[in-house]
């Protein structure tokens, strides 16, 4: 057995638990905060069977993992961008960090 520990974004966090539960994962949810930018972030616990690992971190990277993602363009941004004909611009979005533990014993009381 493996413990999963992701560290995501919290704009991340409703997709991504919800697929996960999806596919029968337990989750565990913890606020947490980066210790460099201070910044408010999400880290999962996710407990299941080694064969299954990959397929968790296939669903992290999908859905937490880093991507670019369109963006509304608001205020005094609209000026740089109203020659495009476009009012949406392609932003970086989402990051995940994942450390997976090998677990010795799980019990369920
Ligand atoms: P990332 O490496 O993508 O890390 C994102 C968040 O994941 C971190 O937030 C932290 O909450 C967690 N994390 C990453 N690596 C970890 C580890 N080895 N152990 C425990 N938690 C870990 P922050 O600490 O606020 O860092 C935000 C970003 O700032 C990092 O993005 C990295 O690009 C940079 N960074 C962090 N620490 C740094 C350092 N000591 N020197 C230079 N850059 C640093």
């Amino acid at each position: 057995m493996k413990l999963i520990l992701a560290i995501i974004q919290s704009a991340d966090e409703t997709d991504t638990v919800q697929e996960l539960n999806s596919q029968g994962f337990f989750v565990t949810k913890l606020s947490t905060t980066g210790g460099f930018l201070k910044a408010k972030n999400t880290t999962l616990l996710i407990g299941t069977e080694d064969d299954k690992v990959d397929s968790v971190i296939d669903t992290l990277k999908k859905f937490a993992g880093h991507r670019m993602q369109l963006s509304p363009v608001t205020g005094a941004d609209m000026r740089i961008f109203s020659h495009t004909g476009s009012n949406m611009v392609e932003v970086p979005a989402g990051g995940c960090v994942v450390f997976v533990l090998d677990i010795d014993k799980a019990e369920k009381f």
